[in-house]
């Protein structure tokens, strides 16, 4: 195949404007959405060679999730909902950093290397968020496709979510649900509601949600669900789109702040669950009878699942474990370890680094704590599952049905607040139940901007930073005078930032902890702007 098609509309329609080298970030490619054109139509034509390399469909999402509406981003959907594989990233990067003209030879590289039949067809599915800039950075990816001679499918305005599911679905032959968006809602819509057939009360559980929809995609996703889930759950739908995407609400907002999300009604004792801009993320909170916040995050939802489905799978000899990132909670590790006594992995930041370590477990639980995560079972625990469910096994049913709630190509924000509720229900558990299993170290997320985020970088799943010299030793020597404290530092992989975690016995000493480290950061790889305040 000749490349002459793609150079020519790259040149005429999606020329190159920057020089600057661009990386393939945690999750694809995320800019400002008017710097984004070029980099979309080039996905588009990687789109059709990886479709090509592994005889299926893949995906290509067109969002930035929880970044500011100016923003958008691609993230990459292989064969069977996974992100894109390593060595096609560095594909990507080379692809994405060529010249125009040199579009032809990066993509005659990438088929010698991968040894593509070009001959072969190519289908891709793509899905947009509620993004302005979305729909015309569609095109661009759909023009990239189709200079390759690609086919395509567009599913318009979807949550990652299902966009992944829909891959999933057509890849392996309908077996794990059907490839269509109601195929999606119907579901695990139907197994919800299965699971709330005996009812939807229980003890101390009660059915009422606030909904935080980030103003985006999760509103019009739950919308759906709701016209799926009979009376199953009393779910009221807040920022449906009427304010700013991601704007002081969303799961990102609650999480990073700590504070309740604006547009939703201050109902003390009722949970709000808020999803991100993609709806991949969700995070819970609640107020109080004194109208004191409480957050549970993602740590609180891995911590919940990974003990119910401990019980559940208790006599299958299965293994099942539970992955987190470096920003897990101290007090969520020790809890799960010491007292679940399920085994606890860390990975890097980012789905793919924890999907792929929880392919290790029978079972394995992954989430980060920023809301984003799901459960994997392989084919014995699969297997295992069905034989003990069809011998009548009780907790083996339940499992059987509590499975297809769960979205395993991706994290999905809806299908993982259906278990939680699921597993509340199940404990007959109201959310301060929930939130007493144990108590999160006081903790502060910052960000700083300096000249060049590349400078930092770091090792052992993040925890430690190698580069620039002398910022570890300062960050210890800092962390040394704080009870219970940790803290660590790592460029964000979505954002031109550098991220400070910090953790300590109190909030004042955590947000302490965290201003000095900040300010470590500052000072020893350039920051640029003011200096870090509380
Ligand atoms: C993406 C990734 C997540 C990651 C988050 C932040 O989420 O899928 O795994 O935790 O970015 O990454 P970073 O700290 O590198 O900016 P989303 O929901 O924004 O797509």
């Amino acid at each position: 195949m000749n490349f002459t098609e793609a150079v020519r509309v790259a040149q005429e329609q999606y020329p190159k404007k920057v020089t600057k080298p661009i990386k393939y970030g945690t999750a694809g490619f995320r800019s400002r959405a008017d710097a984004l054109d070029f980099i979309m139509y080039r996905m588009g034509l990687l789109a059709g060679l990886r479709a090509r390399d592994t005889s299926s469909v893949i995906g290509v999402m067109i969002t930035a999730s929880h970044n500011p509406v100016p923003d958008n981003g691609v993230k990459l959907v292989d064969p069977m909902g996974e992100m894109l594989a390593p060595a096609w990233e560095v594909h990507a990067t080379t692809l994405v950093n060529a010249t125009d003209e040199g579009i032809a030879s990066a993509l005659e590289g990438i088929v010698s290397e991968a040894h593509i039949d070009t001959s072969k067809k190519a289908l891709v599915f793509v899905g947009r968020d509620t993004r302005p800039s979305s729909n015309r950075l569609c095109d661009a990816v759909i023009a990239g496709v189709t200079a390759v001679g690609g086919e395509f499918k567009d599913f318009g305005i979807v949550s990652t979510p299902i966009l992944h599911y829909v891959v999933t679905c057509y890849n392996d032959g309908g077996k794990y649900g059907e490839a269509t968006v109601q195929g999606y809602y119907q579901k695990i819509s139907r197994a919800f509601n299965k699971l709330r057939s005996s009812g939807t009360s229980n003890g101390n559980y009660d059915p009422v949600i606030l909904y935080d929809g980030a103003n985006g995609v999760g509103a019009l996703a739950m919308s759906e669900f709701l016209n799926n889930m009979k009376k199953s759950l009393n779910v009221t739908i807040f920022n449906k789109g009427e304010g700013v995407l991601n704007h002081l609400c969303g799961a990102d907002y609650v999480k990073v702040q700590q504070k309740w999300p604006e547009g939703v009604p201050k109902t003390q004792n009722v949970r709000c669950v808020s999803v991100d801009g993609d709806a991949d993320r969700v995070i819970y909170s609640y107020l109080d009878s004194d109208g004191k916040f409480y957050m549970l995050d993602g740590d609180k939802i891995a911590t919940l699942v990974a003990g119910y489905l401990q019980e559940l799978v208790k006599g299958l000899q299965l293994k099942l474990g539970l992955v987190q990132t470096a920003y897990a909670n101290g007090a969520s590790t020790a809890y799960i370890t010491e007292k679940l006594g399920v085994p606890v992995a860390c990975a890097k930041t980012g789905v793919k680094h924890l999907h792929h370590m929880a392919l290790e477990f029978n079972i394995g639980v992954y989430f980060e704590a920023n809301g984003h995560g799901t459960v994997i079972f392989s084919k014995t625990a699969r297997e295992a599952i069905e034989t003990a469910a069809q011998a009548k096994n009780n907790s083996a049913e339940k499992l059987s049905q509590v499975l297809d709630v769960i979205n395993e190509t991706v994290g999905d924000a809806i299908s993982d607040m259906l278990l939680v509720e699921t597993v509340l229900h199940a404990r007959g558990w109201s959310v301060s139940d929930w939130n007493d299993a144990y108590t999160d170290l006081p903790n502060r997320q910052m960000k700083v901007t300096v000249a060049d985020r590349a400078v930092i970088t770091t090792t052992d799943a993040e925890r430690v930073c190698v580069t620039p010299e002398g910022l570890q030793n300062t960050i210890n020597k800092i962390v040394k005078a704080f009870l219970k404290g940790r803290s660590f530092v790592r460029p964000s992989g979505t954002e031109d930032i550098v991220r400070i975690y910090a953790e300590a016995s109190t909030q004042e000493e955590a947000d302490n902890l965290a201003i000095q480290v900040a300010c470590a950061v500052y000072e020893h790889a350039g920051g640029i702007g003011d200096r870090p305040k509380a």
